[in-house]
């Protein structure tokens, strides 16, 4: 599928806050794990000898293609490829480069535009439910730039707000797979939350730190970091998710009070690593756990009243808004804004 017969049709796309390539279904090869692990030359600290950029937000692959199923444009399998290790997983979905798969799909002709804006539904293989992306499309083509702001990127871009529905239990089978809103876990009270994207939130005071602290500090704290993972190794399997030492999933989400007039503040390792931001479906699922009436979220949130609620879930470098809406007192549907960029379009080589 392209002009050089070594070469793999390929888009590359800033998606929300994070980066990768895009690809159709049917361009990718059969050893579609060891093209991909080449493609982002990995596994190397560096991804020196690849596209990667040495971060797993900088790591990451969309693969779409035309959907089967009624009332769906296309499907969408997200692939996390690890940067230090030979591990291309879809044990996760990603709502920020969910952000490009609707303007590329409309790019490569799988969904037709429908006017100034043209609404794409998206299946979301990972995890089996349904979002719905707006894509800016004045003039009969998409539109990169605009106005709308996100906090982690630097100017503005095309608003591209996306609703999902459902996600409850997305990966363990239930919003709250233990039952409960509250598991202790090596003395450590947690909620194990999964609106879209299994997290364990706890607080950060009762972890020895404030919650306010740089990502690289955190980072560089050993003592922390082993005492996540080892949270995070029990959890996994109390979650339905099973042994996850070799799982970005679940992520491990450390909550404070807000202090930039929003309803919390977050510090999430994803899971090794500590995001500059917060995850799409990772914030929806920490929205959720603020919502629950108890657990380390629900204590420390600041929460709007009415049914339908703006949430504003503050990370290391701004925030991110979450509008959900309410049902009977659970979250029937949250929404989204993001933005995404295309930044080449081409082939790429793996030889
Ligand atoms: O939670 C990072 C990201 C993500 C995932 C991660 C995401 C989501 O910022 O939906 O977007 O948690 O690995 O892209």
């Amino acid at each position: 599928m392209a002009d050089d017969e070594s070469g793999v049709r390929c888009m590359w796309m800033r998606g929300g806050t994070s980066k990768g390539g895009y690809f159709l279904a049917e361009d990718l090869p059969a050893d579609r794990d060891a093209f991909l692990l080449r493609v982002m030359g990995s596994p190397d600290r560096r991804q020196i000898d690849g596209l990667g950029g040495a971060d797993p937000l900088t790591s990451k692959v969309a693969v779409i293609k035309a959907s089967e199923r009624p009332g769906v444009d296309v499907d969408y399998l997200f692939l996390q490829v690890f940067v230090d290790q030979p591990i291309v997983t879809d044990a996760q979905n990603c709502g920020n480069i969910l952000a490009g798969v609707g303007p590329f799909a409309i790019e490569r002709g799988l969904v037709a535009i429908k006017g100034d804006r043209t609404e794409v539904s998206i299946f979301m293989e990972n995890t089996g439910q349904i979002a719905r992306a707006t894509v800016e499309t004045s003039g009969g083509r998409v539109r990169y730039s605009g106005d709308a702001r996100i906090d982690g990127v630097p100017g503005t871009a095309s608003p591209i707000p996306i609703v999902f529905a459902d996600t409850a239990g997305s990966s363990c089978g239930a919003l709250l797979p233990t039952g409960h809103a509250v598991d202790v876990i090596d003395g450590m009270a947690c909620t194990l939350i999964d609106n879209g994207m299994p997290c364990v939130v706890m607080r950060a005071d009762a972890l020895g730190i404030t919650g306010r602290e740089d990502p690289k500090a955190l980072e560089a704290d050993d003592g922390l970091r082993a005492r996540l993972e080892a949270i995070r190794l029990k959890a996994g399997p109390m979650m339905n998710l099973g042994d996850v030492s070799k799982s970005s999933v679940p992520k491990m989400t450390m909550v404070s009070a807000a202090s930039a007039g929003g309803a919390i503040s977050t510090r999430t390792f994803i899971p090794h690593k500590c995001h500059d931001a917060i995850g799409v479906l990772g914030a929806v699922s920490v929205a959720t756990a603020c919502l629950l009436g108890e657990g380390p979220a629900a204590e420390l949130a600041s929460l709007p009243d009415g049914e339908e609620k703006l949430l504003s879930i503050e990370h290391p470098t701004g925030e991110m808004s979450v509008i959900a809406t309410l049902k009977d007192g659970r979250v029937e549907r949250a929404a989204v804004l993001r933005t995404a960029r295309k930044l080449f379009d081409g082939q790429v080589f793996a030889d």
